[in-house]
């Protein structure tokens, strides 16, 4: 087991600065009305940092300097900006715990996912973009023998990003790996909740890019992120976040005709078919660890499978064995590799969590396991800690309709396989599903019937670079990851020439 020092303190692997100001134009510029926001730890509750409060005026410093920056980036050469982006990769692969841990102290996610999975996610994600940028073609039609129409990819230019608290490091890194590829500059408006860690990394990354390239401009949602959303001066916007902010972005594009991708909530079914209890096997096993991870990043997932549907013929069985796996979940310090479960990411989350534990109490939801926030006492006792729940209900309480984002699990049991679809179907969102059986044919039929924009079979929670991330729905436009993004970052220039007269 290692306990990493708290960030900062003697022997610690990295330190935060106690002051972050904006990142623009490649070095670090105050706030233009001097403002600062203070920036708690979810494991503690305590402030470790205060970070730039920006208005539009800050908006518009780093709109000049990307602007600056753009034409010439976007001139660069495949191979370039290829290398470019693998050295990143590489300086984020030589920091990788000191970045895992600012993550984690930042957000209150375990040490050991950040270690495992969301930093070399994102390493991955800068090696991936610069492999496919260089592996892109354009394309060439014969109009007729003497006219020929070619097709370029060209860059946008200035693009917007406004990315969420709950993976900070790796939505960045999912925002900015395909922008910068594809040869846009770009501002980007980190979350309030945790507005820190990318600024850390830049203070690590920041010399690689030439300056502009990269803007990091902080602050809260209508101060900071609506004047970039709603501003003239880009030529796209990319949003992360809840569905209703998800709206008043794709509004405030509307009046500049640009376009928008937009990631948005969820309530992902997660359909466990009866044969999986057929012996006890490792595919079981399987089933019950996919059950068990809607706890994963304390349920801050877009994707989180925050609703069980259980056949009705296995339900007590399989309950009994999915409950003692979640009861056995290690919650504790974020900093200790051996917590698998930490802290919410801010109050306002925690408290939202705890109003919806209320909800489906209320509801008649009964209570299978968890249910409480959690004390852990000690130094954590000021930290925004919840216990994993197993709530057992029906499909139209609000606790299966309403996305949590929190270690809540909503169960419920279905007769048979229309059954299963009509439930998994019945939401307003579309972003993620789980299937589980050792049927392919049924697993395969679900997995497309399911309206949903990533179906997991016979696993989940993977995201790699290369498959397509994205929602139906009300839960997104667009697609994130995989060579389809680069497209979102681009436009196309048809040269349609005639060589007829070069031929006489
Ligand atoms: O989201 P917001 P919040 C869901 C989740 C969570 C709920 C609220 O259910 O409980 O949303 O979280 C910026 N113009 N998800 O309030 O407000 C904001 O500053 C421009 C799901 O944090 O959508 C932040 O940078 N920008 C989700 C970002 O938008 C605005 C991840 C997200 O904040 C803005 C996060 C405005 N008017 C929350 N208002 C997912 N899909 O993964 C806010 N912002």
């Amino acid at each position: 087991m290692t306990v990493f020092a708290k960030p900062g303190a003697d022997g610690s692997l990295m330190s935060y600065q106690s002051r972050y100001d904006n990142w623009i134009g490649g070095k670090w510029v105050p706030p233009v009305k001097g403002q600062y926001f203070e920036n708690p730890s979810p494991v503690d509750g305590k402030t470790f940092c205060e970070v730039a409060r920006s208005t539009a005026e800050d908006i518009d410093v780093a709109l000049d300097a990307a602007h600056d920056a753009a034409p010439a980036w976007g001139k660069t050469s495949v191979a370039e900006r290829a290398a470019v982006l693998n050295k990143i990769a590489d300086r984020m692969e030589e920091n990788l715990e000191k970045i895992a841990v600012a993550e984690c102290w930042e957000n209150g996610k375990a040490v050991r996912e950040t270690l495992a999975a969301d930093i070399p996610l994102a390493i991955d994600h800068f090696r991936y973009f610069a492999g496919a940028i260089r592996a892109q073609e354009g394309g060439i039609s014969e109009i007729d023998k003497d006219t020929v129409a070619y097709h370029f990819h060209e860059p946008l230019g200035v693009v917007g990003q406004i990315i969420p608290w709950n993976f900070p490091i790796l939505m960045a890194t999912w925002k900015l790996a395909p922008a910068l590829a594809a040869g846009n500059a770009v501002v980007m408006k980190p979350a309030e909740q945790t507005p820190a860690s990318i600024l850390y990394l830049m203070s690590l990354i920041g010399d690689l890019l030439p300056d502009g390239v990269v803007n990091i401009v902080n602050g809260f949602g209508v101060e900071a992120g609506k004047p970039l959303a709603s501003s003239n001066r880009i030529r796209k916007i990319a949003f992360t976040g809840e569905t209703t902010t998800g709206r008043l972005i794709m509004q405030y594009a509307s009046e500049n005709l640009i376009p928008v991708t937009l990631e948005l909530g969820g309530k992902s079914p997660n359909v466990f078919f009866e044969d999986v209890m057929a012996s006890d096997d490792g595919f079981l096993d399987r089933a019950l660890e996919g059950f068990s991870m809607f706890a994963l990043n304390q349920g801050e997932v877009c994707t989180c499978p925050s609703r069980a549907l259980v056949q009705g013929s296995i339900y007590d069985e399989f309950l009994e064995r999915a409950v003692a796996r979640v009861a056995a979940i290690k919650q504790g310090n974020p900093l200790d590799t051996d917590t698998m479960m930490g802290a919410q990411a801010s109050s306002d989350q925690w408290e939202k969590i705890k109003s919806y534990l209320e909800i489906g109490k209320q509801e008649g939801a009964q209570v299978l396991t968890g249910g409480e926030p959690a004390d852990l006492g000690g130094d954590l006792s000021g930290g925004f800690y919840i216990q994993p729940t197993v709530f057992g209900g029906k499909n139209d309480m609000r606790i299966f309709q309403e996305e949590i984002f929190g270690p809540v699990l909503a169960v419920t049991s279905f007769s048979d396989y229309d059954d299963a679809l009509a439930i998994a179907n019945d939401t307003l969102y579309g972003l993620g599903a789980g299937v589980w059986s050792r049927n392919g044919a049924v697993a395969y039929r679900a997995g497309r019937d399911i309206q949903a924009g990533r179906v997991w079979t016979n696993t989940y929670h993977d995201y790699p670079a290369h498959a397509a991330f994205g929602g139906y729905k009300q839960s997104g436009v667009g697609r994130e990851n995989h060579l389809m993004m680069l497209s979102h970052y681009q436009q196309t220039k048809n040269l349609l020439v005639g060589y007829a007269q070069n031929a006489k």
